[in-house]
C-alpha cells in the first residue's frame, strides 16, 4: 500500500511539512536531519504526530540545507541533440553522441546551497553570455544512505554559448551565482509514475515566449542507475540533489532576456517559478 506523499517546505527559520490540504510546523528547524536519516518518511511522519498547524507564510525558501546539488546530462534525446548542434562549430559534437549510449552517465556538479534559490525567486543570466536557457528537470532528494527518498522541481540555468564553444567550459556555463531554482517544496512518497510530466513555460512582458513538455518515460537512464554511479566512492553525509536532466529545450533562436518570467510545473511535485534577474 502507498503511503499518501508528505510535502516538505522550508521557510525562513522553520521546516513546514503539507499533509493533505494541512500545513504543520516541525519542532525540527535543519533540513539536514531528513536527509540524513534512514527512513526519512518515517522520521517526517514520527515528527507530524506533534506537530503544531500553521499558516503558509507569504514565501518559501528553496528546500535546501546543507546539499550539494549534482546533475545527470544528456538523458533524454532532445538535449543530446541540442548539445551536438550548440558545439558543432566546436567540433564537441561526438562527445555527447557517445555519453548518450555509454553505461556511465554525465554526471556534473552544479550548486552549493548558496547559489540556490527557490521558488518566486530570481534566477541569474552571466554577464559573459548570449545565449541562456532555463533546463526544466526533475530533481531528486537523496538520503546519505544512497536513497531516492523525495522530487521537486530544478531548473538548471545553462549559458549555451559558452557549454557550445568548448565542453571543458562546462562548469562555467552551469556554475554561478543563483544558477540553480528549486522547489517549491520536496515531496516525499513513492517512486513516481512513469508518465509524470514536466512542463515549461516561459512569459515574457506577460505573453507566452516559449513554451514545451515531456515526460519522465522519455528518459535514457533509470533514476537508481544514476544515482549509483553518483554514489560510487562518493559521499554525502548530508545527502544531496540530483537533476536529472532536461528533455526540453527551446529553439536555437531563443535567449532569455532579463524580467523573463520561467514556470516549470511537474505532475504529483508542483510549480517552480523563478524571475530572470
Ligand atoms: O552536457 C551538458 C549538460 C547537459 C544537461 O545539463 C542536460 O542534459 O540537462
Ligand atoms: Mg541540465
Amino acid at each position: 500500500m502507498q503511503l499518501p506523499p508528505i510535502t516538505v517546505y522550508r521557510a525562513d527559520s522553520a521546516i513546514i511539512a503539507q499533509r493533505g490540504e494541512d500545513l504543520f510546523q516541525l519542532r525540527e528547524t535543519n533540513l539536514d536531519i531528513l536527509f540524513r536519516h534512514e527512513e526519512p518518511a518515517v522520521w517526517l511522519r514520527e515528527q507530524l504526530i506533534d506537530a503544531k498547524p500553521v499558516l503558509a507564510p507569504s514565501r518559501w525558501a528553496a528546500p535546501i540545507a546543507s546539499q550539494e546539488v549534482w546533475a545527470a546530462g544528456v538523458t533524454y534525446l532532445r538535449s543530446r541533440d541540442a548539445r551536438m548542434d550548440e558545439s558543432k562549430e566546436a567540433g564537441g559534437g561526438s562527445f555527447y553522441d557517445r555519453v548518450y549510449d555509454a553505461a556511465r552517465p554525465e554526471l556534473f556538479f552544479k550548486a552549493t546551497p548558496h547559489r540556490v534559490v527557490g521558488t518566486c525567486a530570481s534566477v541569474r543570466l552571466r554577464s559573459d553570455s548570449l545565449w541562456n536557457v532555463p533546463e526544466p528537470e526533475l530533481a531528486l532528494a537523496v538520503n546519505s544512505a544512497g536513497r531516492i527518498f523525495g522530487y521537486t522541481v530544478g531548473n538548471d540555468m545553462s549559458s549555451r554559448d559558452i557549454e557550445g564553444e568548448n565542453p571543458l567550459y562546462l562548469p562555467q556555463a552551469k556554475v554561478y551565482s543563483a544558477c540553480c531554482g528549486l522547489g517549491p517544496g520536496i515531496v516525499v512518497r513513492e517512486a513516481l509514475p512513469p508518465q509524470t510530466e514536466i512542463h515549461i513555460e516561459i512569459l515574457r512582458q506577460g505573453l507566452r515566449a516559449f513554451a514545451g513538455a515531456t515526460a519522465i518515460d522519455r528518459m535514457k537512464r533509470g533514476f537508481p542507475e544514476l544515482v549509483s554511479y553518483l554514489f560510487q566512492d562518493n559521499e554525502f553525509p548530508n545527502g544531496c540533489f540530483l537533476l536529472t536532466g532536461t528533455g526540453i529545450v527551446p529553439p536555437n533562436d531563443f535567449t532569455l532576456r532579463s524580467g523573463d518570467e520561467i514556470r516549470i510545473r511537474i505532475s504529483e511535485i508542483g510549480t517552480l517559478i523563478n524571475f530572470v534577474a
